[in-house]
């Protein structure tokens, strides 16, 4: 029987079936997957295959997973050689961002799509709290706009508050699979909680956040949104860390630079001092947009850091 996995707790899954029946699966024996080593095999996202453990009850369990489009993981908090797989199968990233309370900053942003690009996971930006926006602050989203637009992000502008911007939004998640990212406090839980009702995503005071449940351990989940697509929720997960990454391969991530590396003279050209450089050509000429590539030159150096 095939499933799709809704739910991981690390030790068990609730997998819903093609007729729409939930199962609560296990895992049979120690299942060996990919290369990595990882301490949950089996993530939000997946499909399986899994066989009736007792129909009454609706107990499963998982014998094979499906070999996956994509995935997410980051490194395990006690054990750094160990990943955690955090999501499956993903088509779409949803990365909120807020200008205020609290201010996203735009190497938080650059990192988040460079992350999404290292998974081949295409994302899009959206602005929260826009009834919160004066003149001010809505300078700085045409801006925000302005950069990431021209990189080729679609970039929206919502209000979980009053429902600014929802229609559009929805229907360029529907039929997708869509992981909801973003620094706590900008209203992913909100959002949640406006498009699926009843499901009571807790949401966190601005004032509440020094800390105070950072560390419980919680894990993520899918929900079906009534106007089609999936949206995958993982609470308590912060930035994903650009784990080997490597200083040549950084331009790749950033799609602006990416079409045009072809261009420049070396092919191991890192863009900063070299001759016949297309994507100094493009920042010159203004196609790519200077505080992207400072951001590329500010993240070039740290990888350095990193190494030595
Ligand atoms: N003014 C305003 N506040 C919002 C909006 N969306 C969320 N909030 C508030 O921001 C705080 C954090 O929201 P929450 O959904 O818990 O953020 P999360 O940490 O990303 O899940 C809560 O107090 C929400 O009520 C919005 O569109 N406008
Ligand atoms: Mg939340
Ligand atoms: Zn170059």
């Amino acid at each position: 029987m095939r499933g799709l996995v809704y739910k991981s707790t690390g030790s068990w899954y609730v997998v819903r079936d093609e007729q729409g029946k939930s199962w609560n699966a296990r895992i049979k024996g120690v299942m060996k997957l990919d290369s990595i080593t990882s301490t949950n095999p089996v993530a939000v996202g997946d499909w399986v295959q899994m066989e009736i453990e007792e129909q009454a009850i609706a107990s499963a369990m998982i014998t094979t997973i499906e070999p996956r489009t994509n995935y997410l993981h980051r490194q395990s908090p006690r054990h750094k050689y160990q990943h955690h797989i955090v999501a499956a199968n993903l088509d779409l990233s949803m990365l909120i961002v807020t200008v205020k309370s609290p201010k996203t900053s735009t190497g938080f942003i650059d990192r988040c799509l460079i992350a999404s690009e290292m998974y081949h996971v295409p994302s899009i930006i959206v602005c929260n709290k826009a009834d919160l926006h004066t003149d001010k602050e809505n300078t700085v989203f045409e801006e925000w706009k302005r950069v990431y637009g021209g990189a080729g992000y679609p970039v929206l502008l919502v209000s979980a508050e009053t429902g600014l911007g929802m229609d559009e939004l929805l229907s360029m998640l529907s039929r997708k699979t869509t992981l909801v990212t973003g620094h706590s406090g900008v209203g992913k839980s909100s959002l949640l909680n406006r498009w699926l009702p009843g499901i009571n995503r807790r949401t966190q005071d601005v004032s509440g956040w020094s800390g105070k449940g950072l560390h419980t351990t919680t894990f993520a989940e899918m929900f079906e949104l009534p106007q089609g697509g999936r949206l995958i929720d993982t609470p308590g997960m912060r930035e994903f860390g650009l784990v080997n990454l490597e200083k040549a391969e950084l331009s790749h991530y950033f799609p602006e630079m990416r079409k045009l590396l072809d261009g420049c003279q070396y092919n191991n050209c890192q863009h900063l001092n070299e001759p016949q450089c297309a994507v100094k050509e493009a920042v010159r000429t203004g196609i790519i947009d200077e505080k992207r590539y400072l951001s590329y030159v500010n993240l070039l150096d740290s990888i350095d850091e990193r190494n030595y």
